[in-house]
């Protein structure tokens, strides 16, 4: 009995999916003119002007926010490459790829948490603003990801390098938060085929701060076999909602667009008037619905937006709710150090949290928005749509792309 209620509990828990994108199938048509919206877009419309009524037409909905995302945002995630190679060690992964004639190859350092394994394991971004120590204490490894040797900073944008660059080319539109992202799904690909035994390919985090919380965010968002995102500190291009950063005063669209080619190449035509954009961030954080997102913040530097970003948290929520999930998402910037990227005991107790019920399906509690009164979004400002109670049936899989047969009855004249 008592193993019975373990096994349920645990398996409440895991809502990451089998593979990178439940929404392949999905017919997507994006419209060719974009109207202007200063709020932000309703996440629960299909781009034909009607709304959802199930959790399962969720799955295609979602679709259409990854196919604009990547259109006007970030670039486009090339799927899976044809060839993924690798190899999975108690203290390294390498990842080799190759498609239609250009290959790769690139490598993380992995460091094992105490206990026997396989263990779950967080692809940490960069070395910097994640609690690797709290971390490893709950039991899961540290991947070490170096996100510029999937794709560098400091190049022009039609000279982009690194791994992502080699296979797609260096003059490839998409982004480096859209290429890191690449990266680690090829990761994951390798510890699928390792066979879970020194690392578990089914319980996969992902964090890092600051241009590295941004990348988290894109990573977290597009490929949905990640059980857990944690972007910390994310700045403009991460978690803010794009239509808030002028207002707020965070770092301008065009600075972060031009700082580095993190966004797309797309983006440039929006970094002047948000609200022509056909999504907001509030819809990559609905893209990780239902599986588990915490959010961290600093509420103290306002060139980070942290009301821009708790406004997404909120809207993005709303997704939450409407298919279930409420407890899974956590918005936290109520916190004292005003350093960015500082270590911060106020997180610890959530991220320890999140990872026992995200990662080693065991029961904990989360959830809630503990936004800090510094920096507080309004949801009511921002949304002019309201969250449907969602029925359950509806496809939960994309509907057959082949064309039904003709009505086998004629209608009357
Ligand atoms: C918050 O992330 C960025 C920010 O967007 C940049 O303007 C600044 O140069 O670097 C931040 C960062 O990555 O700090 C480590």
């Amino acid at each position: 009995m008592i193993l019975k209620i373990a096994v349920l509990v645990a398996a409440l828990a895991i809502t990451a999916a089998p593979v990178e994108n439940e929404g392949t199938g999905c017919p997507v048509s994006v419209p060719a003119t974009l109207t202007s919206n200063a709020k932000l877009p309703d996440p629960f419309r299909r781009i034909d002007g009607s709304r959802i009524t199930t959790t399962g037409e969720w799955t295609c909905r979602r679709e259409e926010i990854k196919k604009l995302s990547e259109r006007y945002v970030y670039g486009e995630k090339p799927t899976r490459p044809q060839s993924v190679t690798g190899t999975v060690t108690a203290s390294a992964i390498t990842v080799n790829v190759a498609d239609q004639g250009r290959s790769s190859n690139f490598s993380a350092r992995v460091e094992l948490p105490g206990g026997t394994g396989p263990f779950p394991a967080v692809v940490v971004y960069g070395g910097f603003g994640a609690d690797t120590a709290a971390i490893k204490a709950a039991g899961a490894a540290v991947i070490n990801y170096d996100p510029y040797t999937v794709g560098r900073e400091g190049t022009p944008r039609n000279n982009k390098q690194g791994a992502f660059y080699s296979v797609y080319g260096s003059s490839s539109p998409t982004g480096l938060l859209m290429a890191w992202s690449w990266g680690v799904s090829r990761i994951i690909d390798v510890l699928e085929q390792s066979g879970g035994t020194i690392l578990r390919a089914d319980a996969t985090g992902v964090t890092g701060c600051s241009r590295f919380g941004k990348g988290a965010f894109v990573a977290g968002a597009f490929d949905q076999r990640i059980a857990l995102t944690m972007p910390i500190e994310s700045g403009s291009a991460g978690v803010p909602i794009f239509r808030g950063i002028p207002g707020e005063g965070a770092q301008s669209l065009s600075s972060a667009y031009g700082e580095q080619p993190w966004l797309g190449d797309a983006f440039g035509s929006f970094t002047s008037d948000p609200s022509r954009l056909p999504v907001d961030t509030h819809e990559m954080v609905a893209m990780v619905a239902p599986r588990g997102l915490f959010i961290m913040d600093n509420p103290h530097i306002a060139n980070l937006g942290p009301r821009s970003a708790s406004v997404a948290a909120l809207a993005g929520a709303e997704v939450y709710k409407a298919v279930g999930a409420t407890e899974n998402i956590t918005y936290w910037s109520d916190v004292q150090d005003g350093t960015h990227c500082a270590s911060r005991p106020e997180w610890r107790a959530p991220l320890t949290a999140n990872l026992q019920k995200f990662l080693r399906g065991t029961a904990a509690t989360t959830g809630g928005m503990r936004i800090s009164s510094k920096a507080q979004g309004r949801l009511a400002d921002w949304i002019d749509w309201t969250t449907p109670t969602l029925g359950g049936g509806g496809p939960t899989t994309p509907p057959p792309t082949t064309t039904p047969p003709p009505p086998t009855t004629t209608p009357p004249p």
